[in-house]
């Protein structure tokens, strides 16, 4: 996973209502709409309506290479531009999710070296990024394309991203093919596709044939140039949630309207919209309890 910096971070809050008019002209949606999508919330407007009453806190955590500057305040930015009751805690780590849990957060989302996180502290579950990012970055592409029933999916790029795309695109039926410069990274997902899923996905021979060959690319690398103006055409749709950004300056001018990308945004949609989920269907965290009475 790509270490953010503020520098990829620090305009984000800012630019958010323009961000979202760019969403809605290249998917009908806006960073609500795709994140409700992602979490297969078909009602958009409940959840608008809902999340003003829904507490979320953002701990800034120290462990590892320690606290990026601005992080905790762009994820609360995103939560608050779609609605939700968000705030950074004062306090960093334990102390912080201590204040967080005080002050009834519902949603407590934190971020080390290896793992940024959700947690739904009454349901004892948890939304991970990197699924979540890629459902998000998944359901933008389905709403570019129109719907990615029985159509060719690329992915480029066989790590955790990637592979979580594979999952959601599996789950909305496409027919997917996957690459990576590491030619076995690509094997290796399709065997854990294959036992995982009992699916069988394509193993492309090399990037740029399967780019030359491709229109409906995620891309998920954590390299930069991945996708040049000439892998590029008029039914291209590129949806990019790889970190930095895999096109070249030129293919995005390109595919202005008709790609996704950022290092923030639709995840946190995602994962925001995933917890809601969760906390609406156990509101009190109350699980099923077995045919005799004990909880499960
Ligand atoms: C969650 C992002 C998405 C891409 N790379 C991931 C990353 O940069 N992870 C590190 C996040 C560290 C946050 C730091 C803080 O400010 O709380 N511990």
């Amino acid at each position: 996973m790509t270490r953010l910096t503020t520098q990829d971070i620090q305009d984000i809050r800012y630019q958010l209502n323009r961000y979202d008019r760019y969403l809605v002209s290249a998917t009908g949606r806006s960073l609500l709409g795709i994140g409700a999508a992602a979490a297969g919330i078909g009602d958009v407007t409940r959840l608008r309506g809902a999340a003003p009453s829904i507490r979320m806190a953002v701990v800034p955590i120290r462990s590892g290479l320690g606290i990026i500057s601005g992080f905790a305040e762009t994820v609360c930015g995103i939560l608050v531009h779609l609605g939700f009751d968000a705030f950074v805690t004062g306090y960093s780590d334990v102390s912080g999710f201590a204040e967080a849990v005080d002050a009834g957060a519902q949603v407590i989302l934190a971020a080390d070296d290896d793992r940024f996180v959700a947690f739904c502290p009454r349901q004892g579950k948890t939304v991970d990024n990197s699924r979540a990012t890629a459902a998000g970055f998944v359901a933008g592409l389905d709403l570019m394309a129109g719907g990615l029933d029985g159509k060719d999916v690329l992915v480029i790029g066989c790590g955790p991203v990637g592979r979580w795309s594979v999952e959601s695109l599996l789950m909305r039926k496409a027919r997917v093919s996957v690459v990576d410069r590491v030619a076995q990274k690509a094997a290796d997902l399709a065997g854990w596709v294959q036992g995982a899923f009992h699916s069988t996905i394509r193993v492309a021979p090399d990037p740029d044939t399967a780019l030359s060959t491709h229109r409906l690319i995620v891309e998920a690398t954590n390299a930069a140039e991945v996708i040049h103006a000439r892998h590029v055409n008029a039914d291209t749709r590129v949806s990019a949630p790889g970190m930095p950004c895999g096109l070249t300056p030129h293919a995005r001018e390109k595919l202005t309207g008709r790609m996704l990308h950022d290092p923030l945004p639709i995840g946190v949609a995602a994962m925001a919209s995933q917890a809601v989920r969760i906390i609406r269907e156990q509101p009190m965290g109350l699980k099923s309890t077995a045919s005799d009475g004990r909880s499960e």
